[in-house]
């Protein structure tokens, strides 16, 4: 199929279609574990490369800098109108580039330069935009982070309340990139409400599982919801904001003009096709497979001896803290590679090495689910997890890993059935 589709490229630039060739191999005969990626489907990709990419569209659907927009205009409209619908959304704009440029445009509509967020600290799970020191989100805004607790690793909301009593946050923000457990949304709504802050929910990573209701929706709580739409959502890469009727235009407008020039049509476009295909039973029984796999993969990692934050998941990740191996998180994502299982490393909370080095790696579930494997998969991939943290240095092990990755992957073609 992608050789089919780079009958162009291999004309024009075969150097490039040499390296597309190989990336396509990789993607099929590796194991992806990165929790926050997933491969997406056919039609969307189809829509991704597809003639849209010409059009400028400055503005919004009926209302364009630009002429001879009828037709982007309908592909715009229609993805609105299908992630209102699985979401049960008021008001959605699809054209953020990405989950960071989302939250900028929430940040930009309703706070001044200088205002309190309270949000996740990197190292507890939390992402860069939340207010990373190095982020523009922790240059413009004074951060109150907050983090889990020490013996549970979970968020303490008792503690999250006093914490922002504290803080007198003018906007929460609940969401992370790394953290294995349910969010109650709705106890961030009674934070928030308490101290009168803003509410964003960033459902970057768990936007699939919330439209299959796997998990809690914060959809009815939050101000606003923001997340990228190639994760758990499984559509082209980029970004999207939801949000209450009454913020609507401050959105639309730190969108564009405020933070962006022409949206990206072929990308809408792809929103579209991945909400409609996100509409079907398939899609849900995916997303609930999705945590039945990361729920087998928790429970089989621990019977091994491993040690999970937070003692396990509730969704699509797991964090493992490797300091028991006394091996840090960049050796062993280099021995899992060597062996073709790719993952992250990752801080985990009260974290002492640096975000380079780390203790920890983040494990997912979402691609190896999309390609159609299940719990018994997952156990084979725990033994080989085993197997692999063991033998970080004998590269003969790693081989041996690598040929049965290859020989599992072979029976989950990534496109057979997407
Ligand atoms: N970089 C993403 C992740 O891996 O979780 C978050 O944007």
């Amino acid at each position: 199929m992608v050789k089919k589709q780079m009958s162009y490229i291999s004309e024009i630039d075969p150097r490039i279609a040499e390296i597309l060739e190989k990336e396509a191999e990789r993607q099929d005969y590796k194991l992806n574990l990165i929790a926050s990626e997933n491969y997406t489907s056919r039609a969307v990709m189809e829509a991704q490369g597809s003639i849209m990419t010409n059009k400028y569209a400055e503005g919004y659907s009926g209302k364009r800098y630009y002429g001879g927009c009828d037709f982007v205009d309908i592909a715009e409209d229609l993805a609105i109108e299908r992630a209102k619908d699985l979401f049960g959304a008021e008001h959605v704009n699809v054209q953020p580039h990405s989950g960071s440029g989302a939250n900028m445009a929430v940040y930009f509509s309703v706070l001044n330069l200088g205002d309190t967020i309270m949000s996740m600290d990197l190292t507890h799970g939390g992402h860069l935009s939340h207010g990373s020191p190095v982020n523009f989100a922790g240059q413009l805004y004074n951060i109150a982070s907050y983090g889990v607790d020490k013996e549970t690793e979970a968020l303490d909301y008792d503690v999250l309340m006093d914490f922002a009593k504290k803080s007198k946050p003018r906007m929460i923000v609940a969401g992370a990139s790394a953290y294995p457990r349910e969010i109650d949304f709705k106890r961030f709504k009674e934070i928030a409400d308490e101290v009168g802050a803003y509410l964003l929910a960033d459902i970057a990573h768990i936007a699939g599982l919330v439209v299959a209701g796997v998990h809690q929706s914060p959809v009815p709580y939050a101000d606003f919801v923001t997340t990228t739409t190639h994760k758990t959502l499984r559509g082209p890469r980029g970004g999207m904001i939801m949000c209450k009727e009454e913020y609507a235009k401050g959105i639309n407008k730190a969108i564009f003009p405020g933070i962006q020039g022409g949206p990206l049509m072929h990308i809408i476009a792809a929103k579209a096709v991945a909400f409609k295909e996100a509409q079907g039973q398939k899609y849900k029984d995916d997303q609930v497979q999705t945590v039945k796999n990361a729920k087998a993969m928790a429970v089989r990692l621990i019977e091994l001896g491993f040690d999970l934050v937070s003692g396990g998941t509730d969704n699509h990740m797991m964090l493992l803290n490797l300091n028991k191996f006394d091996m840090t998180g960049k050796d062993a994502e280099t021995a899992f590679s060597n062996a073709g299982i790719i993952l992250n490393k990752n801080t985990i909370p009260f974290e002492t090495k640096s975000p380079f080095i780390t203790s920890g790696v983040r494990i997912g579930t979402p691609a190896v689910t999309t390609r159609g494997m299940k719990e018994t998969e997952m156990e084979e991939i725990v033994e080989m997890i085993d197997t692999v943290i063991n033998n970080v240095n004998d590269r003969h092990v790693l081989d041996t890993v690598n040929a049965d990755v290859q020989q599992l992957c072979s029976c989950f073609p990534v496109y057979k059935n997407i």
